[in-house]
């Protein structure tokens, strides 16, 4: 079978199928060998959305799985640790074992991703048979109740539905311009300082494992690396404890993202569908609180326009730094009609976004673009995946099967990459990357 932009699906599916089964361990996914060995929350999210194609127990496993990593208040981390595979920078940067809480016997990071759980769960319960359905849904609904509340408990201290994160890499968009800027304010110790003003950046590229497997000028400056790195310590050293961390905000990285409020929104939304399906009752300052998210959402954005951005927690100040986050409110599904329209006109902007592998990470008329360089330009499948989405349910299916169809012709183009040049569609970052693999089958399985 062939798309309309002439891509042969059925090889999609079989390129994709196998990268699938080359990073199994079994009843969880890697999401790229050599760079990526561990469990991560988003990318099982993901992979379990694509995987229910071929078998929904086994993309059950993999979301049943993520809550072995679950702490006792709830927080679901954003990685989970094989042993086998400890480095310096990963086991010792969090040093879970030693903070109250978190899951025995098991190495976990301090903080989330973006909480895509109650989507893929919902799309993965969708395809099993009614009795495996009901046991499924039973262990993770709850589940996913405690992380929700976690998450209004522990980051939403205003209560005014907007929650917060400490790390870039919470976002899931680590590099993205947007973040980049906000962790030079506060994560630049004079070390790092020293390292920009004498231009030294590459003599520390021994520090660095990612660069070992991808070309540099496709990853993050070592300085901002660091920055990264001094942001998690900074993090551990107050045991992760969002009341000692907001004690002082000034000397933290904290938002309020589009991007990530725009996901919870979501599956706030499925949540309660989820729940109410097994009879299961949310807690009323819950539901409350989900009610305000979507109130809370507009602070971010032009009441106009519907373009929304990031505010950072500590001045109140929105930034005004166009990234892919900006198409994520149609994934959330708050804005009006006239807004989507404005946003959609946006997206199709021929100088910014709608290149000819759409959506770019950041616009091509960004200060910071580049078309190879992790999430400052190229384009990825998860992130198209959410706007397929937001414009399906918006009523925009020319513009989503335009953008779906691209995403599969970039798998057939150039393989399963971790990211894709938006100008001429080639690979990069990591190969055999499982969420680029699973999204192509659903994308596949959305259209044909
Ligand atoms: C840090 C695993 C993860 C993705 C993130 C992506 C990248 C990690 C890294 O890889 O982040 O979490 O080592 O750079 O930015 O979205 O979940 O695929």
């Amino acid at each position: 079978m062939t798309t309309k932009v002439g891509v042969e699906t059925y090889k999609v599916l079989e390129e994709a199928k196998r990268v699938l089964i080359k990073n199994n361990q079994g009843e969880w996914t890697i999401p790229a060998g050599g760079l990526y060995p561990h469990q991560w929350l988003w990318d099982s999210c993901f992979i379990s959305i694509g995987l229910r194609h071929i078998s929904p127990q086994r993309a059950a496993a993999e979301l049943q799985l993520l809550l072995r990593g679950q702490w006792t208040n709830g927080m679901m981390p954003h990685m989970i640790f094989t042993p086998e595979h400890f480095k310096l920078d990963d086991s010792s940067l969090w040093s879970s074992k030693n903070i109250p809480g978190s899951p025995i016997g098991l190495a976990t990071s301090g903080i989330t991703q973006p909480p895509l759980l109650a989507e893929a769960t919902q799309r993965v319960a969708d395809l099993l048979p009614l009795r495996e359905r009901k046991a499924f849904l039973l262990t993770m609904v709850p589940a996913i109740i405690r992380y929700h509340e976690w998450l209004y408990r522990e980051r939403d201290p205003e209560a005014n539905g907007l929650v917060l994160l400490f790390h870039p890499w919470e976002t899931g968009l680590d590099n993205s311009p947007a973040w980049i800027e906000e962790l030079r304010k506060v994560h630049t110790p004079h070390w790092v300082k020293l390292m920009d003003l004498l231009a030294i950046d590459r003599w520390f590229k021994w520090l660095r494992r990612d660069t070992l497997r991808v070309p540099a000028d496709q990853r993050m400056k070592t300085s901002d690396l660091l920055r990264l790195y001094h942001a998690a310590m900074d993090l551990r050293r107050r045991g992760f404890d969002a009341t000692r961390i907001l004690r002082h905000p000034r000397r933290h990285f904290i938002v309020e993202s589009v991007s990530f409020n725009s996901i919870l929104i979501r599956n706030n939304q499925i949540l309660a569908e989820l729940a109410e399906s097994i009879r299961l009752d949310l807690p009323g300052w819950l539901i409350e609180r989900f009610k305000l998210a979507a109130k809370g959402l507009d602070v971010l954005c032009d009441p106009k326009t519907g373009v929304c951005y990031h505010r950072n927690f500590d001045t109140k100040q929105i930034e005004e730094e166009p990234t892919i986050s900006l198409f994520m409110p149609l994934y959330a599904g708050t804005l009006s009609k006239k807004q989507a329209e404005q946003l959609v006109r946006k997206l199709k902007d021929k100088d910014s976004f709608w290149l000819p592998y759409p959506v770019p990470s950041a616009p091509k008329n960004s200060q910071y673009f580049s078309e190879k360089r992790y999430w400052q330009g190229p384009t990825w499948l998860n992130t198209n995946w959410l706007i397929v989405d937001g414009l399906k349910r918006y009523g925009y299916t020319e513009e989503a099967r335009y953008i779906a169809e691209k995403s599969i012709e970039l798998v057939e183009k150039s393989g399963s990459y971790e990211y894709f040049s938006p100008l001429d569609g080639k690979g990069y970052g990591a190969n055999d990357f499982s969420w680029t693999a699973a999204l192509a089958i659903d994308f596949v399985k959305q259209l044909y």
